[in-house]
């Protein structure tokens, strides 16, 4: 498999409801789609990098500038027998994992996309719909919050996770289980908390929650497994699963009972893989997280969700809570039962409208080889 070429468009979309996270509130996203051409076939991939480096130290503007002078030069032009092989190439970069994973992602589709098969087959995946679940951010009041989760459980969703921070944390969860009762209910920090605040947070223990998503600090391990053996309630970690590496340490460490994986945040699919495979091994579940992807990143994951170790709902859910319209037509919807349906056409399996990407784009670069 060659990549003949290398495309990246940086687009801005308005999103359909404002996202707060203990980080920050955002109401649009601006994000890189890579394309990449071989062979007579295109691939495409959605980089997760956020336009500030408050989830992670990598933002939009890092991954163009580490996939137009470091990543294009290494991948295009090259031969790569197997797209399993492209992030091994690029072990020269140090970290810089959303850049690598999005042209990584896209090599993958492209090779599927060649292949004439779904991404989700290529991948080693069995299933044909997902468990989908629902991540609510922080709202302006419990009534909001209210009116969140009624909507999304009266759309079939198998699990509400909501967003925490201090000051919005044991009052939120308890009026969900005072209003709802005994929903599959998990919530996320995005580190907003530290080991001093334990105390505080086992007042969550009593909600019988799925989880609790990464408590404590951004790079942290060792206060999170100080954390755990004092908490009920597992901890699933996000952020400080930065490598496949980090993912194992956890494990040791007794860090997490659970991991979030993010293909963007580890490297792609093929390290994705090998962290699940791990998991497995150690008898960690997991999940498939997500970072608000429009269609494209949505349907990557939707493909990753089908290995068997993603046993819990992810967060993946319906095109229309994010954007409208979506870049992909039709959009990614989610059943009555709360799964979503496995796109079974080549590769990604959804219709780009090229149209509105088009549209949406606010700066362009393309990479071919030197001609000599
Ligand atoms: O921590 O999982 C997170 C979105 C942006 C950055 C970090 C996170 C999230 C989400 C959104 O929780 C999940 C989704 O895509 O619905
Ligand atoms: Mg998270």
């Amino acid at each position: 498999m060659k990549i003949e070429r290398l495309e990246l468009a940086l687009v801005k979309l308005p999103l359909v409801h404002f996202f707060e996270t203990s980080f920050g509130r955002i109401y649009d996203k601006t994000f890189i789609i890579v394309r990449v051409d071989g062979g007579g076939a295109i691939g495409f991939g959605e980089c997760v990098a956020e336009q500030d480096p408050y989830y992670s130290a990598e933002t939009t503007e890092t991954a163009w500038h580490v996939i137009s002078e470091f990543i294009a030069p290494r991948i295009v032009g090259v031969d790569v027998i197997h797209p399993r092989e492209v992030f091994a190439a690029l072990k020269g970069i140090r970290g810089n994992n959303m850049a690598k994973a999005a042209v990584e992602m896209a090599a993958w589709d492209l090779y599927a996309r060649q292949r004439g098969e779904p991404l989700a087959r290529v991948l080693g995946g069995t299933r044909t719909k997902i468990a989908s679940g629902v991540s609510i951010g922080i709202q302006d009041s419990l009534d909001d919050l209210a009116a969140k989760v009624e909507q999304e459980l009266a759309a079939g969703y198998r699990r509400i996770k909501i967003k925490i921070k201090p000051g919005w944390d044991v009052d939120a969860v308890g009026m969900i289980r005072n209003r709802f009762g005994s929903i599959p209910l998990m919530v996320d920090a995005n580190a907003a908390y530290s080991l001093a605040d334990a105390d505080h947070l086992a007042k969550l223990d009593r909600f019988d929650l799925m989880m609790i998503e990464q408590p404590l600090d951004y790079d942290d391990l060792s206060d999170h497994a100080a954390l755990q053996k004092r908490l009920k309630t597992p901890i699933c970690l996000d952020e400080s699963i930065k490598t496949v590496r980090y993912g194992e340490l956890a494990i040791a460490a007794g860090a997490c009972r659970i991991i979030n994986i993010k293909p963007g945040r580890i490297g792609g699919f093929t390290e994705s893989i090998r962290l699940h495979d791990l998991c497995a091994a150690r008898g960690v579940p997991v999940w498939h997280g997500g970072m608000l992807e429009s269609g494209i990143g949505r349907a990557a994951n939707i493909h990753l969700a089908t290995l068997p170790n993603f046993s819990l709902p992810g967060d993946i859910a319906a095109s229309r809570r994010y954007f409208n319209p979506d870049l992909i037509d039709p959009p990614i919807e989610v059943a009555p039962d709360g799964t979503v349906a496995v796109p079974d056409g080549p590769g990604l399996g959804v219709a780009i409208r090229h149209d509105r990407v088009e549209r949406a784009t606010v700066r362009r670069a393309s990479f071919a080889p030197a001609v000599v």
